[in-house]
């Protein structure tokens, strides 16, 4: 009987073509895609294991203890893997027969490559041949070169449209039919362009997704286990692009601590909190509602919307004018309409000056203008230069 044997490897570009190279050593063995949280998979005793851009599921903390269970049971443990962190936990395995691969330099993609690509140029007697360019991409996206300075820029657009491809490869991960596809897209043209022009569409419908969904940002309050302040921060309900929206949120709220994604999922409201480096760890936020993570980036899961307070993200035009009205009155807002720059004492009042200048202040004012007059003021130029009613004259804030 052949040797049992499995790769687990991590659900993502990186882990798939770091996969595919496992695969062309081991076409046996049997595939299977895994995240740290995901459950263990169940395993044989006795198979040769191999994990890839990958530690083992669980938290970091018991990685070197799970796989020293692991090796216990199996003939052979297999770890290629270059993420931050997790080196000593690996290193501390004393197991015999566990074999680490470890670099921090090199993509998951890269490290399998390295490894099938001088075993076969071995058996084969030819020279060791260069790294696919499909998945020299894939693994620059995984390690952030594209994002360095000095990298090409052309070449940074693939980066960014091969990655975007490989998600939308729709055949089961880790199935023959999976690395079939992966093969095309790294040994023939056709492939390889299709998979770039695939990518090119797949960042469209992402950055209109990103558009459409910044329209509907809300703010919510939420604590943490380090402070007793409650932290209002800007977030968006979507199940897609979190990653885009996170960075899409902020660069437009740049004075927020953090942020946050949210979307019901099968277990109840599923929260992902971005932080800015700043002062506030993430996982402190998320660990008040029995979630975890780092500290820029974590989640957690609530049954209900009961303990989140929620506001819109910025008042509308006439909550902007009722408000004022509530405080100030009619006679308030009859002398702030007379006086000069009104629309910019209406921005600046009282807690009401996040409404920055643009549409929703010109509607507020709008609004304001209702309580001067019965007359319909909508008529153009009007706002732009504090004009009076032109038909009775009533408001002269000249
Ligand atoms: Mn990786």
């Amino acid at each position: 009987m052949n040797q049992k044997r499995y790769c687990l490897f991590h659900k993502d570009p990186d882990g798939f073509f770091s996969a595919y190279f496992i695969h062309r050593l081991h076409p046996d063995a049997e595939f299977i895609p895994i995240n740290y949280n995901d459950p263990e998979p169940v395993l044989e005793d006795g198979a040769e294991v191999w994990i890839v851009d990958f530690s083992w599921v669980g938290p970091k903390e018991h990685v070197t203890e799970r796989l020293e269970a692991l090796c216990a049971r199996m003939k052979h443990v297999n770890v290629i893997d270059h993420h931050e962190g997790v080196e000593p936990a690996l290193r501390a395995v004393t197991a015999k027969n566990f074999t680490l691969r470890y670099d921090i330099t090199k993509s998951g993609t890269e490290l399998c490559f390295d490894l099938w690509a001088n075993l076969d140029a071995a058996a084969r007697m030819t020279a060791v041949p260069k790294i696919p360019y499909a998945a020299e991409l894939v693994g620059d996206y995984d390690m952030w070169r594209h994002q360095k300075e000095g990298y090409n820029p052309s070449k940074k657009i693939d980066v960014e449209r091969m990655n975007a491809a490989v998600w939308l490869f729709n055949e089961k991960w880790g199935s023959p039919e999976f690395f079939q596809h992966i093969e095309l897209v790294c040994y023939h043209n056709v492939g390889y362009e299709v998979a770039l022009a695939n990518g090119r569409i797949a960042l469209q419908v992402a950055a209109r997704h990103v558009d459409r969904a910044m329209e509907r940002v809300v703010w919510i309050g939420l604590r943490s286990t380090a402070a007793p302040s409650l932290y209002i921060v800007p977030a968006i309900n979507s199940a897609e692009y979190p990653n885009e929206l996170a960075t899409a949120i902020a660069d437009r709220f740049p004075g927020v601590p953090f942020v946050a994604i949210f979307n019901l999922g099968k277990h109840g409201w599923k929260f992902s909190l971005r932080g800015r480096g700043g002062a506030v760890a993430v996982n402190e936020v998320a660990a008040f509602y029995r979630g975890n993570g780092h500290k820029n980036a974590a989640g957690f899961t609530v049954r209900d919307l009961s303990g989140i307070p929620f506001k819109e993200a910025r008042p509308t035009a006439q909550e902007v004018a009722d408000k004022i009205v509530r405080l100030i009155g009619k006679e308030g807002v009859e002398r702030l309409l007379r006086a000069p720059n009104t629309l910019t004492l209406i921005i600046d009042y009282g807690d009401l000056k996040h409404l920055p200048p643009g549409p929703e202040a010109v509607g507020a004012f709008e609004i304001l203008k209702q309580f001067m007059c019965d007359h319909d003021f909508r008529e153009e130029g009007f706002i732009e230069t504090y004009g009076k009613c032109l038909k009775c004259g009533k408001i002269d804030a000249k």
